[in-house]
Formats: structure tokens, C-alpha cells, sequence
């Protein structure tokens, strides 16, 4: 009888396990033919053409392709052209790599289910290097990870490879990502030990056939850490020497290593500045023990000190003195605004201004400030708004995507970066909408123009199902999600208002005496009985004066400042008249409340998708959204009835009474961890 009870138990487990939707194919969700087909045919041999065969051989149920290397410019790049008749398919390109993108391509459009019989396609990459830092540390934590612990097993390499390091370089060259940086911008000196380098060449070995070039962040201080040198500074002899050592050392493992990524003198961290240099001095040691072996530096613009009258000033002024100064194998690494990474900024006032420096912009996929892996956001629009933000560095049109894809300065080489948000769960993001942000990041890093709107389709039908009913709520979801966000978090420009170190919930109230004021959240917004904002203008930090003419005058204006940045560049008094009529006071008060009915709405969308979706990934995202409702409350409850202390104004009849008493929401404290 236990036996048969046993039995009867696995009938029932078996074919549970055997359908469940784990979220971990990803976006990745090619048929399987059942034949094993051999229709495709190339003129090419290589471990990277090797990958594109055996895809389509597994997955195509199209008409026979060839692959085939052709004659193009250098400025092709890993472009492609496919040409499909009825009859075959022609991919062409110029390199392996391109071949193996455009089949990527092609099972993508079969699982959307385009049409493929009669079609011509040319593409090529809007930036040449498309790359993912993560922050990944050798312990296996993860700075501001949301989803478990580092894909990187460090104490099992370089003997036990993960299968995982090919599904993940697998899901990259999908959709185009030719770029890894392995760990964090906080480096370990470690990092660079031979013994650490040997396990970083058998990651660079898995992910080479699939176009991955590996990238490390480096500390400054390797020299006299590692090295026992008496200092880091780059005008020694000593140091320089002990790079250009290390970088033969990298070379001899890695041939096609790509470079350096480095946070220096921010945060805490070395750099030339202490030694009195600059970081074009800091930058160029490096490039140069680079550059023979065709190696970049990626030097980040994320400075800001606790002398200066207003953080969002600091790179610029620290940075445009030296422009043209660098060598050119170095790229400025520079976050999409000049705060960081917050729910909206406005674009960073460095964009453009080095003129005869190249530029790349850094966004972050980790939900730092967005409500970690619990909130849907699906960052596409944000990405957008920052990359055709227009600079007027070089006059009407100088978008940021057209400064740093080379349109309009000549570049050796363009790139693009943005902060992983992978980690070892099971689904790979924590959120399962989440895997949208890294799947957007790379086609736009692949092509800047595609809209945010057409990602999301396209996500949408590989990820769960091509039927519009599904569809199309669910892409209006995903493309409002993310003023969602900044609707129940930060409205009209107020911006990094979060509880302190793991930058979870609210806390407006914050005020960190004693440690550094521009860590605290009353450092940004500012409000007291006139008013609320930061005043950037002329009779504040002038922060405005960094922006080309006309913005300068446009932001430094409250009647012309864009009313979802008014609070970022203005003081403005609680009774202020907004575009509507309303008040300030009223306006924040809508826009939160707004907030908090867009994730009730979501809930509700979601709970119609049911018949649509597998149950296993419907009730993840139903449970995340219960968590999302919640916090845009506590938001909402918490902003409000703070800054009601100082508007002394009440909250207008007709938006939800507050469910929480203010004294409640300050005595929350999160057991997460974190130093700013
Ligand atoms: C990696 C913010 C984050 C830090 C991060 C830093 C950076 O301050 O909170 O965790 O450090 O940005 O981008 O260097």
C-alpha cells in the first residue's frame, strides 16, 4: 500500500515538473525540430559558424539558409544582410560573428512568427562595443544584486565550468551583447592575482565562440597591493612597469582581452588623485599598456565629493578641463544622468561637452532605485529618453546617441555599457519582466532607433505567447510601467529620497548627520514652509550653466523647465501654478495617488492573462505585483504625509486617504545592508 501510494504520488508530480515554466530559458524558447535537418550550408569554418549550424539545424523549420562570409567595408561591422526567397535563405556578412547574429536573428523572427519567405534585411550594430558590468565580487555576492548570488563560481574554476557560463554568453549573442566586464566597479585588487586570471581565461574561452570579448575592473591601488610597490601613482617608473607586466601576463591567457573598466577616486576608491594627477594621467598609464595588444580603457565619470554645493555638478567640473587630453584607446564611461540612476534624471551635463574626447554611456538594468526584482519596470523608455535627448552640444540634433555612436564626432571605436541585473536564480533576473531590461539593453545597443514599443512585442512573444490578447495589454503595461515607477517613487523631479544604504522604500525624512550630507535624501529634495526642489538656477548651485544654450536657459527658467524635472531644477513654492491649474502641492499629490492606481491597474491586467500564461510565471508575477501595490502605498503615504509637515496643506478629497500614520513608516527599517 506505501508503495503504490508512492506511485500514485509521482503520476501526479512527473508531469508537473516535466511543464514547468521556470523562467529559465529566457526569451530562448527556439522549437526543437524533430529531425535533426541539415539545410544549412557555409563557406566558413569556424567554432562560431559551429554554434550558428548547430541552432538552425535544431531549430529551423524554414527553407534551407546559407551562410556565407562576404565582401563589405570595415564599417559593416558584425552587420548582416539576409535575403529570403520562398525557396532559401542567403545570410551574408563579413565576419563569422555576423553570420552567427544574423541566424540569431532569424530564430528570433520564427519564434515571433514574421514572416520569413520573402524578405530582405541589412544590419549593423549601432555601437561597436555592447557590454554588461556586473558588480560582481569574488565572495559571489553581488553589489546591488536582486537575483541570488554571482553566475561566476570563482572557487570552482578554472577545474569545474558551469553550464550556465554558455547558456549566459548563448542569451547575449542572441541579441548581440559582444561585451562582459566580470566584476564590480568596486574592485578587488585580487582580481588581477594569476591564479584569479586563470580562472578568467576559461570564461573567456566559453564565451569567445559566441563573440564575447571579457573586460575586469581594476582597482588603482593593484600596484602596491599586489605588487608590493611603494605606491600606485602613475608617474612611476615602478608602477607603470608593473601594469605593462600584468597586461603581457592578461595577454598571454586571454589574446583577445578587451580592457580595463575603472572607478577611481569616487566613493572611497584610489585613483591618480592621490597622487596629485589627474585621471587622464591615471587613464593613460593604463592605455598605454594597453594599446599594443588593442585593449581599452573604460574610465568612469562617477565622481562627486562632499566639499562641493551640489553632487550633480561634480563630473562636469572635474572632467571637461581635461578634455582631449586622452589617449584614444580610452572611452569616459558616464551614468545616464549626473546623479545616479535614479527613476528620471535629466540627461548628464558631460554629454557632449568633451568634444574631443569619446564617450559612453552607462545605464543600470538592476533595479537599484526601482524597486529591486519586486516592481515591474521595464526600462526601454528610459533608455530612449536619455539616448535622443537632445545636448545642443554641436548645435540642433545632437542627441546623446548621436555623440556616442560616432555619428556626429569621428570615434576609434563606440560603446555602450549597462549594470547587469543577472544573477544565479533560477530565472536569471528574480523579476521575470525584468529579463526585458537585459533583452532591451542589447537590441538597442545593437540598433539606438528601434522604439521602445517594438522591444517589447518582440520580448513579449518570445518570452510568453504571440496572442494579442496577451499582447498587447501586456505591452501597454510594460511601456507605462516605468513613469509608473517614477509616478508612486519621485514625481516632477524629486529624486534620491530612498531609505539610505539599500535604497529600497522612501525616506523623505532622511538625514544623515554626521556622515555626508549628499548621501541624504533632505540634501535633494529640500523642502521647508515655501517650497519644495533643489535650486540648480543661477541664485542656486547654477548647476544649469552645464548645459549648452538654449537648455541652460530653458532649465534655468521655471516656466520653461519641463514639468517632470521641475523639481530637480527649481525651489518651487508649494502654491505654485502648474501648466493644469493645480498647485505643486495638489500636482504631487495626484501623481503619487496616480502611482498607486497604475500598479492596481497592473494587477488587475495581469489577473485576466491567466488562460495566456503558464501558472508557475502567473503567479510569480502576481505575487511581485502584490509587493509592488504595497510599496507604491507606502510611497505614496510616506512622501505625502511627510511633505504635508511643511506644505501644511491637505491632501485633496477626492485621491485615497493615507492607510499608514507617518510615525509608523519612519521606524521601518530594512535588514538590507548597504554603505550609501
Ligand atoms: C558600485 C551607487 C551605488 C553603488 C555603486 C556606485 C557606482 O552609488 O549605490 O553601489 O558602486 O553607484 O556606480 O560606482
Amino acid at each position: 500500500m506505501q508503495n503504490f501510494r508512492h506511485y500514485i504520488f509521482l503520476f501526479i508530480i512527473i508531469p508537473l515538473f516535466t511543464f514547468a515554466e521556470d523562467g529559465s530559458q529566457l526569451w530562448l524558447r527556439y522549437p526543437v525540430n524533430q529531425k535533426l535537418r541539415s539545410i544549412v550550408n557555409s563557406n566558413s569554418k569556424s567554432p562560431t559558424l559551429e554554434i550558428a549550424k548547430k541552432e538552425l539545424n535544431k531549430h529551423w523549420s524554414g527553407q534551407p539558409i546559407d551562410l556565407k562570409i562576404d565582401k563589405f567595408p570595415d564599417s559593416f561591422k558584425d552587420g548582416y544582410k539576409i535575403i529570403s526567397t520562398p525557396k532559401k535563405i542567403t545570410v551574408l556578412a563579413k565576419t563569422d560573428l555576423g553570420l552567427l547574429y544574423g541566424s540569431y536573428n532569424l530564430l528570433n523572427l520564427q519564434q515571433q512568427k514574421a514572416n520569413l519567405t520573402n524578405f530582405n534585411l541589412v544590419e549593423k550594430p549601432s555601437f561597436d562595443v555592447r557590454i554588461l558590468n556586473h558588480w560582481d565580487n569574488l565572495d559571489g555576492s553581488i553589489e546591488r544584486g536582486y537575483a541570488g548570488h554571482s553566475l561566476w563560481k570563482w572557487e570552482d574554476l578554472p577545474n569545474i565550468i558551469s553550464p550556465k557560463y554558455e547558456e549566459y554568453a548563448r542569451a547575449n549573442a542572441s541579441i548581440g551583447i559582444n561585451a562582459t566586464v566580470l566584476n564590480n566597479v568596486n574592485a578587488s585588487p585580487n582580481m588581477l592575482r594569476g591564479d584569479y586570471l586563470k580562472k578568467v581565461k576559461i570564461l573567456a574561452d566559453v564565451f569567445r565562440p559566441y563573440g564575447i570579448k571579457v573586460y575586469l575592473s581594476v582597482n588603482f591601488s593593484s600596484p602596491k597591493v599586489l605588487g608590493n610597490l611603494k605606491d600606485s601613482d602613475p608617474f612611476n617608473k615602478d608602477v607603470q612597469k608593473w601594469w605593462k607586466d600584468k597586461a603581457s601576463e592578461i595577454y598571454k591567457l586571454i589574446p583577445d582581452f578587451g580592457g580595463f573598466l575603472v572607478k577611481a577616486n569616487s566613493e572611497g576608491e584610489p585613483g591618480p588623485q592621490d597622487y596629485g594627477r589627474t585621471h587622464a594621467d591615471g587613464a593613460n598609464m593604463m592605455a598605454d599598456v594597453l594599446k599594443p595588444y588593442g585593449g581599452i580603457v573604460m574610465w568612469r565619470a562617477f565622481v562627486y565629493s562632499p566639499s562641493s554645493d551640489d553632487r550633480a555638478k561634480q563630473a562636469y567640473l572635474e572632467f571637461t578641463p581635461l578634455d582631449g587630453k586622452f589617449r584614444d584607446n580610452i572611452i569616459i564611461q558616464i551614468k545616464n544622468g549626473p546623479v545616479d540612476f535614479q527613476p528620471r534624471e535629466p540627461f548628464h551635463p558631460l554629454f557632449g561637452a568633451m568634444k574631443n574626447t569619446s564617450q559612453m554611456v552607462e545605464f543600470q538594468l538592476t533595479q537599484e532605485y526601482l524597486g529591486h526584482s519586486n516592481h515591474l519596470v521595464y526600462l526601454a523608455p528610459l533608455f530612449k529618453e536619455n539616448l535622443d535627448s537632445d545636448t545642443y552640444s554641436d548645435g540642433k540634433g545632437s542627441t546623446i546617441a548621436k555623440i556616442t555612436d560616432g555619428t556626429l564626432r569621428p570615434a576609434k571605436f563606440t560603446a555602450i555599457s549597462a549594470v547587469a541585473n543577472i544573477g544565479e536564480d533560477t530565472n536569471w533576473t528574480g523579476h521575470h519582466f525584468a529579463q526585458s531590461n537585459w533583452y532591451a539593453f542589447g537590441r538597442l545597443a545593437w540598433n539606438h532607433n528601434l522604439s521602445s514599443e517594438q522591444i517589447a512585442d518582440e520580448w513579449i512573444k518570445m518570452t510568453f505567447t504571440d496572442d494579442k490578447k496577451f499582447v498587447n495589454p501586456v505591452k501597454d503595461m510594460m511601456l507605462t510601467s516605468r513613469e509608473t515607477a517614477v509616478d508612486y517613487m519621485m514625481p516632477l523631479g524629486l529624486h534620491h529620497i530612498f531609505a539610505g544604504m539599500h535604497h529600497y522604500g522612501p525616506e523623505p525624512w532622511g538625514d544623515y548627520k554626521g556622515t555626508r550630507a549628499d548621501w541624504s535624501p533632505v540634501y535633494y529634495h529640500r523642502a521647508d514652509a515655501e517650497g519644495l526642489g533643489f535650486d540648480r538656477t543661477k541664485t542656486g548651485s547654477d548647476a544649469v550653466s552645464e548645459y549648452f544654450p538654449p537648455l541652460n536657459e530653458m532649465y534655468g527658467n521655471i516656466k520653461t523647465t519641463p514639468e517632470n524635472l521641475i523639481l530637480w531644477f527649481h525651489h518651487v513654492p508649494w502654491d505654485y501654478k502648474m501648466k493644469d491649474g493645480k498647485t505643486m502641492w495638489e500636482a504631487l499629490c495626484y501623481k503619487y495617488d496616480l502611482g498607486v492606481h497604475e500598479v492596481r491597474d497592473y494587477q488587475k491586467v495581469w489577473g485576466k492573462m491567466q488562460p495566456y500564461v503558464d501558472n508557475e510565471r502567473f503567479t510569480d508575477v502576481q505575487s511581485k505585483l502584490k509587493i509592488q501595490s504595497k510599496d507604491a502605498v507606502w510611497w505614496k503615504d510616506a512622501c505625502l504625509l511627510y511633505f504635508q509637515t511643511f506644505s501644511k496643506r491637505p491632501i485633496p478629497d477626492d485621491i485615497e486617504r493615507p492607510v499608514n500614520e507617518l510615525e509608523d513608516l519612519k521606524k521601518i527599517k530594512l535588514p538590507m545592508g548597504h554603505h550609501n
